[in-house]
């Protein structure tokens, strides 16, 4: 192996990822590492994801019920962390609800030590909507990269693909990129890891 090899975000490294903490608003928040943040409405892919990226499912499920926490969990990999924040847009809650994940969301933002980038999470199948945009403006507010991660992109086939693929362009302009991912099939997964390396995740 050569020495550079030992540095970038490998296999081997990927599977010592490990959850750390969960945080609620009012909690110091940690600031030695750089940090990657996850958003995402509920059902968009986001445990999923979060779950492939550090082999290890189960901890990711059981850091917090999916979706029903206003807690911003921090995972760590390599020399990064991942940060998991609260879903939303869920249609069935009630606006209380609803205004507490936004909250929790907007209480991070606001404190977050060494936020390098963001990924949001949106349904291959969906439209980026009001709730989108807000978080598109948000990151661009603060100066920060966000990318768009299309998820479930197993589901298209071929010719669903190129009409997403000309769809994007309406958009794609509010986000640093727009990338399809599954974390079903692995598709995206590889240039996902390559970013996490250049943002510091190798050098942990
Ligand atoms: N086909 C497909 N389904 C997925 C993929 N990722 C997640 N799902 C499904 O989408 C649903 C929501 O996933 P989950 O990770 O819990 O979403 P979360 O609410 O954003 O954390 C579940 O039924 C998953 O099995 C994917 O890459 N491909
Ligand atoms: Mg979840």
């Amino acid at each position: 192996m050569k020495p550079q090899d030992k540095r970038t975000l490998d296999r081997e490294t990927l599977s010592k990822g490990k959850f750390i903490q969960s945080f609620a608003a009012g909690n110091q928040l940690p600031n030695d590492l750089p940090e990657v943040a996850f958003l995402g409405r509920s059902n968009s892919g986001k445990s999923t994801l979060l779950s492939s990226l550090i082999h290890n499912a189960s901890i990711v499920k059981t850091s917090g019920k999916p979706g029903s926490t206003t807690t911003v969990n921090y995972f760590q990999i390599g020399g990064i962390y991942l940060v998991d924040l609260p879903g939303y847009g869920y249609a069935k809650r009630s606006k209380n609800e609803r205004g507490q994940l936004q909250a929790a969301i907007d209480w991070y933002l606001a404190n977050t030590k060494n936020l390098v980038a963001g990924f949001l999470l949106l349904d291959c199948l969906r439209s980026p909507e009001e709730e989108e945009f807000k978080i598109a403006e948000l990151f661009a507010q603060n100066h920060k990269p966000l990318s768009l991660l299309l998820s479930k992109a197993d589901r298209l086939n071929q010719k669903e693909t190129s009409q997403v693929v000309r769809k994007i362009k309406e958009f794609e302009n509010k986000f640093f990129e727009v990338q399809f991912i599954s974390a079903a099939k692995g598709k995206g997964i590889a240039p996902l890891v390559e970013r996490l390396n250049s943002l510091g995740a190798s050098s942990g």
